[in-house]
């Protein structure tokens, strides 16, 4: 280890620094591709938009808690933490938080919003939702929790349905390994964009994808890029680009599908082994079952992909030992769910998945861990306890979750009914940067009688709550760096003093749980240290009963990376396909159901479908708004987090986001690069700087999600943010009442140079600007 340099980890890569007023970050020397996101760290620090003072909304301290619509335009009063604390204690007191809640019966959590989605930062201890959790279980009894995730809703409901568990046991298949040794043809829907495999929730110690690729092409691998944007895969040699219409693939699925069938290709025998449904399913291809058979060229006019080429690549699929690759990107939009099914019996009809490096993944594209082998000890997690409201919602209704109060809704072929929220409370998330519609998000903001927020910076979140808590940030303080399929155990010492007024979240917690009455549930009378030194004691007597010889915690803390022991039994995939009877999987039929009868009799199409749609290039609605926004994962930061870093401040011009187009339609609306455009539909609209690109497909534009969300009243434009956060425009409406999962990246937009005033780009720490945080007299 290199003296005064100390290890630490963020979800985008292992990193050692030191801190003398300006802090020095070397990338962790076993990571062969650190990822660039590392040179945000040292703005975080110090910087102007980082809370110091507990702030209160006044209109909430003038007229107490209650509905209202000046939340994101309110003024703030600081506050002494006592204060502060004291005055949310007393609010959540009201609430009904305490010590004597009812044994049995309505619990006040039930009106408790918790769910408090986000990805924080990678300290398992400091794990900012964990610890929102733990904190409304000890104080309500629990909370309305949320289910799934931004990153993959849509595409892991559908595979829970027909693949069953297997979907979290694949993403313990070491895959790179194989792609890199076996794998003769890689199909990856959506690319394999190394931008997005930069972070890992937890951590990402060693950025593996980009080698492994390189190392399969020189064996002669061949590649198939399937996206409507060039750049989404790797500048290797042997790679066919196709570029659909966004969110057509799984036309361009069936279409290849047909091929198999029709030619007598797809593997039978796997297909009765290891499936069930494929007949209905061959109904469904040949047009037997609604007239329209799903050829090539069915297929073509829809995605825009030659017919001949469509049944190419089918056709050389069968001849090479070929891995489906599916990523998060393709279920991030309408009906999500289907191509991510459609995948799955792409590759079922190959029939090859029991070969090494051949088969079906979903999310090898879009998380960094995916596809490394699993580990073979635990690792540290903070236990929550147990939330007995037992409620929840899918992640992505938010909106509707308070705007809809006992509304109904399906989710995962059951009808459900919205809880009537009075209080929502959130720590490490921002959903004012995650969610779609945010005009719409500003409406449901305003519902809540409470809304309390812990964040490090001023955010457009904070922005829109009653009370916000400063907390730390990871390199303040003390924490261990760990995740799933990651094999170092990473200490987190403090390296940074903490900044003067923040405090961590476990801390806040503690505080309030005192007023409350709760600590001994909360804390149990733990210190943060004492609970790291509990986390690390399963992890390394794990490590002991091996036979290895760990550290001690405060060694460890004081040392190294720890390595980690990687697992080599067979995964659950692998022992399926071993024994269908024997290992079947959690499915009714206990295998693939490429048909779903539970799926069909709820009401949904039983087998994978292309569904029309009114946020495609093909539908109606584009003749309004004729272009396709692709609102993807941003290169130089994960999601919104240390966006006035140097690796996302350099890829802005002026503080504000650029949008790319082809060259083409950039003429076409007599855009140069530079100049200034304007985004927008019938929900809002972003200003964004043009930058004309060939790697983009006609008539489709890019921005990365992540800038802060600066809405100005722009004369003759209306709503418009001014920073280029795409999620201004994009729909709220859930993929599909199958899995309700985020469809926020693909939206129908229309896209002028913009001639008016332009205003500039709002900086960090403008968004909760000092002006109106006022000092309490
Ligand atoms: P982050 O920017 O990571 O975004 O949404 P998510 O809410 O996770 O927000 C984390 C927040 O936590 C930051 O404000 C950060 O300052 C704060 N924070 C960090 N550490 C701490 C801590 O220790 N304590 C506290 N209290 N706060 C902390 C990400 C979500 O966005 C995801 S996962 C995906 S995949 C989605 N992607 C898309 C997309 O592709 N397209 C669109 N249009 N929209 C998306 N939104 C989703």
């Amino acid at each position: 280890m290199t003296k005064d340099l100390r290890p630490h980890s963020a979800h985008w890569g292992t990193f050692r620094a030191c801190y003398d007023g300006t802090l020095k970050v070397t990338p962790f020397e076993l990571d062969p591709e650190p990822s660039e996101i590392l040179e945000n760290l040292t703005a975080a620090p110090r910087n102007p938009a980082r809370l110091d003072r507990p702030l209160v909304r006044r209109g909430w301290l003038e007229n107490g808690p209650g509905p209202d619509d000046r939340r994101g335009r309110d003024d703030y009063v600081e506050m002494g933490w006592d204060e502060a604390l004291d005055l949310a204690a007393r609010e959540l007191r009201r609430l009904g938080a305490g010590p004597d809640l009812p044994k049995s019966g309505p619990l006040p959590g039930a009106h408790v919003f918790g769910g408090s989605y986000g990805w924080s930062s990678a300290g398992r201890f400091h794990h900012a939702q964990s610890q929102v959790h733990r904190f409304l279980n000890s104080a309500f009894g629990g909370y309305v929790a949320h289910v799934d995730t931004y990153s993959s809703a849509a595409g892991a409901v559908i595979l829970d349905l027909v693949w069953g568990n297997t979907l979290k046991m694949s993403r313990q298949t070491p895959f790179w390994q194989e792609i890199a040794e076996e794998t003769e043809l890689l199909v990856a829907f959506g690319g394999l964009p190394l931008r997005n495999l930069a972070a890992s929730p937890g951590g990402n110690s060693q950025h593996i994808a980009g080698p492994s690729l390189r190392q399969a092409a020189d064996r002669g691998c061949e590649f198939v890029s399937i996206s409507p944007i060039f750049d989404d895969f790797e500048a290797l040699p042997q790679v066919t680009r196709l570029a659909p219409r966004p969110g057509t693939d799984v036309a361009l699925m069936l279409g290849m599908a047909y091929v198999l069938h029709d030619e007598g290709l797809a593997d039978r025998a796997y297909l009765d082994r290891y499936t069930t449904g494929y007949a209905t399913f061959a109904d469904y291809l040949t047009g037997a079952s609604d007239g329209q058979p799903k050829t090539p060229a069915w297929a073509a006019a829809i995605c825009d992909v030659p017919a001949e080429q469509i049944a190419e690549i089918a056709r050389l699929a069968t001849r090479k030992r070929t891995h489906i690759a599916v990523s998060y990107a393709l279920q991030r939009a309408r009906h999500g769910e289907q191509p991510v099914w459609m995948g799955l019996v792409l590759a079922a009809m190959l029939g090859q998945y029991p070969l090494r490096g051949a088969g079906f993944s979903y999310s090898l594209g879009s998380i960094g861990n995916t596809g490394k082998p699993p580990l073979a000890v635990p690792l540290p997690t903070l236990p929550q306890g147990t939330n007995r409201v037992g409620d929840y919602i899918p992640v992505a209704r938010i909106s509707e979750l308070l705007l809809n109060p006992k509304g109904t809704y399906q989710y995962k072929l059951e009808t459900r009914r919205y809880a009537d929220i009075r209080l929502v409370y959130w720590a490490g998330g921002n959903p004012f940067h995650h969610h779609q519609d945010l005009s719409r998000l500003r409406q449901a903001f305003a519902r809540p009688d409470t809304i309390i927020v812990h964040d490090s910076v001023g955010t457009a979140t904070t922005r829109h709550a009653d009370i916000i808590f400063p907390a730390t940030i990871s390199l303040e303080r003390d924490d261990i760096g760990a995740a799933g399929n990651d094999p170092f155990l990473v200490p987190m010492p403090q390296l940074v003093p903490p900044l003067d007024g923040a405090r961590d979240d476990y801390d806040i917690f503690a505080a309030l749980a005192v007023r409350l009455g709760v600590a001994d549930h909360y804390t149990e009378g733990r210190s943060s240290a004492d609970w790291q030194r509990d986390l690390y004691e399963r992890t390394r007597e794990a490590l002991e009963t091996r036979g290895d010889t760990p550290p001690s915690f405060d060694n460890f803390l004081a040392g190294d990376v720890l390595p980690l022991p990687v697992s080599d039994s067979p995964s659950r995939i692998a022992q399926f396909h071993a024994d269908p009877e024997g290992a079947p999987l959690d499915t009714p039929s206990g295998r693939i159901e490429i048909f779903s009868q539970r799926i069909a009799d709820a009401g949904f199409a039983g087998h994978p479908v292309w569904i029309d749609h009114d946020e495609w290039l093909g539908s109606d609605r584009a003749k309004a708004h004729p272009f396709q926004l692709v609102a993807n994962q941003p290169r130089g930061r994960l999601h919104s987090q240390l966006d006035f870093g140097k690796a996302s401040m350099a890829r802005k011009v002026d503080g504000r986001e650029v949008l790319r187009l082809h060259p083409e339609d950039a003429s076409a609306l007599g855009a140069k690069a530079g100049d200034i455009l304007r985004v927008w539909n019938e929900r809002g609209g972003f200003l964004a700087v043009a930058q004309p690109d060939t790697a983009l497909r006609r008539h489709v534009v890019q921005i990365p999600t992540g800038a802060w969300y600066a809405p100005v009243d722009l004369p003759g434009a209306g709503l418009t943010c001014v920073n280029g956060n795409p999620n201004i425009v994009t729909s709220d409406a859930g993929s599909s009442a199958i899995g309700q999962g985020c469809a926020g990246q693909l939206t129908l937009v229309s896209v002028e140079v913009w001639a008016g005033d332009v205003p500039p780009a709002v900086s960090h720490h403008e968004i909760l600007p000092k002006s109106i945080r006022n000092l309490q007299t």
